[in-house]
């Protein structure tokens, strides 16, 4: 990869670049934002917010599913049945564990073999470092300008550690939950919270010997639907059954999602989503920034470790030490 360069006018181009399209200026500009360094940061925030007029027309699809449930074959799938309608197709992914695996989703290329090899694709792995607050909010940057470079649709995926489902949830207009055709023990392992946040359930892998048991799951998924409160009274989530190797199914999928983006739309929850998913990226951002300032400058740091110890020890209460520090940051 080209080494990110540092002067302003190198960014003017970036941003030229992005415009007309350039996949590798969209590389570039994505590790500009990744960056740690503070003058990179600075650039890659005027960056965005030059672009940002250009930004929010794409369809942003969260897919999330356990490992091996066939996320990036599906991705795959779903990517060139879009690329034949005449989309441009981004896909990006939250995995706060990246940093540790080496990144899911590079190895990943090699399942989406099809879809790698297009003009009309980009794919980008996770952002491999910091906390899940901050992976989360470089991966919806990279997405304001895979938006700003051209591509209409942006599909996120995450492996769904942790709080990551929520985290990419809020950063997309749609959330799609795939599930493997198991019995009864897998719905056991059903999370009650992904239910609630899925838009649709989606069984992979209804072909061959398993097509029965993916629509006997399918069935279960949608008892258990039905039992919680639905996201929005204007949706119900459907529960879909499809084979990402057969390609079998997909385009119901893409048409389930076509769906709730024109019922979204027409009674408002689209922008009320939108909106509200705004505000949460600033609290996001400002929660990283004061953790930031907790680890970084080292008098607080060194009074945050005494606090921490006296709580540890039974000194201070929690509130107290909250207190103490809330009162370090307004010095
Ligand atoms: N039979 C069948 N196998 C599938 C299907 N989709 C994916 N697989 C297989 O399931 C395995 C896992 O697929 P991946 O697409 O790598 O799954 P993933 O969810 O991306 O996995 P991780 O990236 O490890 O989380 C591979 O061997 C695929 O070939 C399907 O529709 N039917
Ligand atoms: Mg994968």
């Amino acid at each position: 990869m080209a080494p990110v360069t540092a002067s302003p006018k190198a960014s003017l181009h970036l941003a030229d670049g992005l415009r007309s399209g350039d996949r590798a200026a969209l590389a570039r500009a994505i590790t500009l934002i990744e960056s740690r360094r503070a003058d990179h940061q600075a650039q890659a925030r005027d960056l965005v917010q030059e672009l940002l007029p250009l930004t929010g027309s794409a369809m942003r699809v969260g897919i999330t599913g356990s490992p091996g449930v066939g996320k990036s074959t599906t991705i795959d799938a779903l990517g060139m049945a879009l690329i034949a309608k005449g989309h441009k197709v981004a896909v990006l992914a939250v995995d706060p564990s990246s940093a540790r695996t080496g990144g899911s989703i590079l190895g990943d290329k090699t399942r989406m073999a099809r879809l790698s090899a297009e003009d009309n694709a980009f794919i980008r792995p996770s952002p491999s470092s910091g906390t899940l607050g901050g992976v989360a909010a470089k991966t919806r940057e990279a997405m304001l300008l895979c938006e700003a470079a051209g591509f209409d649709v942006v599909l996120v995926e995450t492996v769904g550690i942790g709080q990551s489902e929520t985290a990419v949830c809020d950063m997309t207009d749609f959330f799609l939950a795939l599930m493997l055709p198991g019995a009864g023990d897998e719905l056991q392992g059903i999370k009650k919270g992904l239910v609630e946040l899925a838009d649709m359930i989606a069984v992979n892998k209804a072909d061959g010997d398993n097509l029965k048991r993916a629509k006997a799951a399918a069935a279960e998924y949608n008892a258990a639907l039905h039992i919680l409160a639905p996201r929005s009274e204007h949706w119900f989530p459907p529960v879909l059954t499809y084979s990402a190797l057969t390609g079998d199914g997909i385009e119901a999928l893409w048409e389930k999602i076509l769906a709730h983006r024109t019922a979204m739309i027409a009674c408002g929850d689209f922008e009320t989503r939108r909106r509200q998913q705004q505000v949460k990226w600033m609290y996001t951002i400002l929660e990283d920034r004061l953790h930031a300032r907790l680890r970084s400058d080292p008098v607080i740091r060194a009074k945050v470790k005494q606090t921490e110890a006296a709580v540890a020890n039974g000194r201070m209460t929690p509130a107290v030490a909250a207190d103490t520090i809330t009162a370090l940051l307004e010095r």
